[in-house]
């Protein structure tokens, strides 16, 4: 039996590929091309003799915001339609059909030959629809969706810093099963769960739950085979085998399970070793294979974590600081339409600042990115659009809870996720009702559909408008800004204190902090900050404020997670400030990816391991003071500066931060070098930074400061 299983497994392990989606399984298609869109609410759109031949063509993804919400606030909210002529492969012939929308924003009302087959409210999460009982033969098949972006009262997020877009914004897929299959229809998930019951350095249980859908009209008795392989693909020794036939009336659903067993596990090691077994659940029915879902749905990190009010996070029992990163998932000229490859652009680029954590902000974003995350071995901190705002209704509280669902169930499997998020900033602008009888209860859909994983929130509210709200979440972290809306940076000490002292024994965590930047605007021998509505944002401030703020951080490693705001710039339409309309600018990178702001390698000189040296303020290229600071970021323990290719001798830190202090340019072009050496290899950094002669006061260069 063990060797047949082992042939099966080590045969399907060869087609793995690494995504969690489900862009790699079997008998699923890419509905990608051949849609046709207006921006517009159409009558009868929905019908299949309706003539769209005038629409535009376009491909997924796609949204209609990609380029409006540059222009201000006013940006398009309101219903476009997509129609296609669904091309259904001979291989369906007396199958099953389902069509998969990984998202589509925000809410979207689906037809199918002309009859409606549902709507979803959201705009984040996946929606599935059963096509079988409507496809036809001989005739084209018409998939008309109509979506609508405006705000609506019962669709969270009702408000928030960053834009709504419109549209089908991520992938669709269609789905080919045999009659009796794994459903796609459980809230759009994959229809599996690997509960990792117990692990332990020695033990690792995962019980594994299928949601079975018997499409026939007869009974079948079914049972549930869950295997799995190291990461090559090799079957292990050891397996328990708890094999149970159920049996499924016709037409229904019903739950069937198996058990993983694996001693001394691998385990999944946050970014030091993110190890991931291969697993399979195979369906069968009288003794034939009948559904499989393995592959790239089917990885499984195995891991256990704590956190200790007063010491942090721990993972596999060792203390693991989670320091790292905000994410939107948004980029200009595409909006939230992005593609697999910025996706894995993003990633790379938090892997590279050497972030061990990243909470997806404000709601969920993609399961391809999270299997990025997965395989990246970075601790994700997830949530829903529970974003300023609620209204007690029971419809907003109805969509609430259904985004919760969700969210859980379509990325329950991902090792990466450690907390689910209930909500950021309530009561802090807008009209916002009373949120604890709906926290509560979204509390306890948390821990009912998820054991293994924590809650957390994000607070930005000292007062205590709500007693008791902070302490609904398993976790509580803070949204602070001091050196930025409020303060000097330093007051991060007083503030990490009250909060610490407010919490008694609940974890605290910092969910936020930042300071916006532009790579356009420079200021030498900063003191102060900038006006943060107003049009200048030196880059240089930025890096000040998030060196101060995170000494303040590092100094307590009880914060069991603190993440900045925000890795990328993102689009704000209701923003106005720094140089670019529409754009909140706290990236520690620019929002096309291109540039990487200074505080960004203050963060990779304290959490990377990759040895380099980099000049801060290399970009403030024409001087006008000749006295000056350099400063220079490294992970290395000594630096070498050079002005004008004279050596000024090294410098040892431990701080990661190298000043030099009273710098004299000479009038003209002046070079800087920096270098560091690691392991015999040497680093360095150049930049050229010319003096000005001296300007007349009133004409000088800072003209919206
Ligand atoms: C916050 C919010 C976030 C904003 C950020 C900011 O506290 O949670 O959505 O974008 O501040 O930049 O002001």
């Amino acid at each position: 039996m063990t060797s047949k299983i082992s042939l099966l497994f080590v045969m399907a392990a060869a087609a793995f590929a690494n995504e969690q989606t489900l862009q790699h399984q079997q008998n699923v298609i890419p509905v990608t091309d051949g849609w046709k869109f207006i921006r517009a609410d159409v009558n009868n759109a929905e019908t299949v003799a309706f003539d769209d031949s005038k629409w535009s063509q376009i491909t997924l993804p796609h949204t209609w915001n990609d380029k409006d919400t540059l222009a201000g606030p006013n940006y398009y909210r309101g219903p476009g339609w997509y129609r296609i002529k669904l091309a259904i492969p001979d291989s369906a012939k007396d199958k099953r059909l389902f069509i998969h929308f990984e998202a589509a924003s925000l809410v979207a009302d689906v037809y199918f030959n002309g009859v409606r087959l549902g709507q979803h409210r959201g705009g984040f999460t996946a929606f599935c629809y059963e096509l079988t009982p409507y496809v036809k033969k001989n005739s084209p098949n018409i998939l008309a969706v109509r979506v609508d972006n405006s705000p609506f009262e019962d669709v969270p997020p009702l408000s928030g810093d960053f834009n709504i877009q419109g549209g089908i914004y991520r992938s669709v897929w269609l789905i080919i099963k045999n009659h009796v299959c794994i459903t796609p229809l459980d809230y759009a998930s994959p229809g599996i769960y690997f509960k990792q019951t117990k692990v332990t350095k020695e033990e690792a249980i995962v019980d594994v739950e299928a949601k079975v859908s018997n499409g026939l009209d007869r009974p079948v008795s079914a049972h549930l085979l869950a295997l799995y392989a190291d990461a090559n693909g090799v079957f292990p020794e050891t397996i328990r085998r708890r094999v149970e036939i159920v049996k499924i009336d016709a037409g229904k659903t019903v739950s069937l399970h198996d058990q993983i067993q694996i001693i001394n596990p691998h385990l999944w090691n946050g970014r030091k070793d993110p190890y991931l077994y291969q697993a399979k659940v195979e369906l069968l029915c009288d003794g034939n294979i009948i559904d499989e879902i393995g592959g790239t749905l089917g990885t499984i990190g195995l891991r256990y974590f704590s956190v200790d009010a007063n010491k942090g996070f721990f993972l596999n029992g060792e203390p693991y600081p989670l320091r790292g990163v905000d994410r939107h998932q948004d980029r200009p000229g595409k909006g939230w339409a992005i593609s697999y490859a910025d996706q894995d652009e993003d990633a790379n680029l938090i892997m590279e600042i050497g972030a061990t954590c990243v909470r997806l902000a404000h709601y969920p974003h993609s399961n391809y990115f999270l299997s990025l995350c997965d395989k990246a071995g970075l601790v994700v901190w997830a949530e829903i659009p529970l974003v300023n705002q609620i209204y007690n209704t029971p419809a907003f509280a109805e969509n609430a809870k259904q985004q919760l669902t969700e969210l859980i169930r379509q990325r329950y499997n991902h090792p990466s996720i450690f907390f689910w998020s209930l909500y950021n900033e309530l009561g802090n602008s807008g009209k916002c009702d009373d949120p604890r009888p709906l926290l509560t209860e979204l509390q306890s859909i948390a821990k009912q559909e998820d054991s293994t994983r924590l809650t957390t929130a994000a607070s930005n509210d000292p007062s205590n408008k709500w007693p008791g709200v902070r302490k609904i979440a398993d976790l509580i972290a803070w949204n602070p800004y001091p050196g930025w809306y409020y303060g000097n940076p330093s007051q991060m000490n007083q503030l990490l204190d009250k909060y610490k002292k407010d919490a008694n024994d609940k974890p605290v965590g910092i969910s936020e902090y930042g300071a916006g930047a532009s790579i356009k605007q420079h200021e030498q021998n900063m003191k102060k900050g900038p006006t943060p509505g107003g049009k200048w944002h030196p880059e240089e401030w930025q890096a000040i404020v998030h060196e101060e703020d995170y000494a303040a951080i590092e100094a307590r490693p009880y914060i069991w997670g603190s993440f900045v705001w925000v890795m990328f710039d993102f689009g704000s339409a209701g923003r106005n400030e720094g140089d670019t309309h529409g754009i909140n600018d706290k990236g520690l990178v620019t929002a096309d990816r291109k540039t990487r702001k200074d505080a960004f390698y203050f963060y990779k000189a304290k959490w990377s391991a990759e040895p380099f040296v980099y000049i801060a303020s290399r970009r403030n290229t024409e001087r006008t003071d000749p006295n000056t600071t350099v400063k220079v970021y490294s992970n290395c323990d000594s630096v070498e500066l050079k002005i004008n290719a004279q050596s000024l001798g090294s410098k040892t830190e431990t701080s990661r931060v190298f000043k030099w202090f009273d710098i004299q340019l000479k009038p003209g072009l002046n070079t800087i070098e920096a270098s560091v050496t690691r392991e015999g290899k040497t680093y360095t950094d150049k930049c050229e930074w010319t003096l000005m002669p001296p300007v007349e006061p009133n004409q000088a260069t800072e003209p919206n400061k």
